[in-house]
């Protein structure tokens, strides 16, 4: 597979006029954009690791795109991950490639590639002043999280800033309590904006997938057949540990 798929650009409103421009991949953002700017839709973003991607992050997603009444949600995976420094992540155009292919068969899910051709760490403060730029003042950005995520926001860089460009939008997730994250929010007096969803409750992690394909055991059913047909076809997280694979 190219690894120029095309994406496509932020477009229409949900069951409204299709306005979706599609551009190729490196700009997959930033091209169709003009076309966005200023319209003040509602651009759902959905940030991660994916490695690999799972049927947890999609379900996420899509509850998020209907009951936020999002225009679409926009996966974007991560270059070098903050939060995993204690562990080799596979490369970025594997987990890139993986988001694409789980997400291809529904128009309101798209990918950018921005976060992994962005040199350095990545931190979503500035994915998020990238984002704003592009759609401008009056676009809504709900970064999409987990519910374990909402606990650690305030540490990520410059946290009280992202709470002046995006709102939360905390899925419950197996095992973590979504009220009490959201009160520890409060008490501790941080601006940010933190809307709770309730998810169907699917206890699947990236990391659980990784340890069942290295242990050859099925993950069939917890992601797309797509996705398992690539890690089987690159020899992913057969070691049990990075780095994974072949090249893409
Ligand atoms: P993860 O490595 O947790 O992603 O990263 C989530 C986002 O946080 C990324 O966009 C990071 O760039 C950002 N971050 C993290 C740390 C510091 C900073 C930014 C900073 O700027 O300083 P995973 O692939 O592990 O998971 C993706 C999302 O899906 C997470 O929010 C996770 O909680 C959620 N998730 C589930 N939600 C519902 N049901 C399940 C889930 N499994 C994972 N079964």
């Amino acid at each position: 597979m190219r690894s120029d798929v095309a994406v496509v650009a932020v477009g229409g409103l949900r069951g409204g006029t299709d306005t979706r421009v599609r551009s190729d991949v490196g700009s997959s953002v930033g091209r169709g954009a003009g076309s966005c700017a200023g319209s003040g839709r509602r651009l759902g973003i959905m940030g991660g690791t994916f490695d690999p991607i799972h049927f947890g992050h999609l379900v996420a997603a899509e509850e998020a795109l209907v009951q936020f009444n999002l225009n679409t949600v926009l996966f974007m995976p991560t270059g070098a991950p903050p939060a995993k420094a204690h562990r080799q992540v596979s490369s970025a155009e594997h987990r890139y490639l993986m988001t694409v292919l789980a997400t291809a068969a529904n128009p309101d899910f798209n990918v950018s590639r921005m976060e992994i051709d962005r040199s350095g760490t990545t931190y979503t403060i500035d994915t998020l002043h990238a984002l704003r730029d592009i759609y401008g003042p009056a676009a809504g950005l709900f970064f999409i999280t987990g519910a374990d995520a909402v606990w650690e926001i305030v540490a990520w860089k410059d946290a009280e800033k992202i709470a002046d460009v995006a709102t939360f939008i905390a899925a419950t997730r197996p095992g973590y309590d979504l009220e009490a994250a959201r009160k520890a929010h409060l008490e501790t007096e941080t601006r940010f904006k933190i809307e709770c969803m309730e998810v169907p409750a699917l206890a699947i992690s990236s990391t659980e997938l990784r340890e069942r394909v290295a242990s050859q055991r099925s993950i069939r059913y917890l992601t797309p057949n797509s996705v398992v047909a690539y890690i089987d076809k690159h020899g992913l997280y057969r070691s049990g540990h990075g780095p994974y694979g072949t090249q893409p």
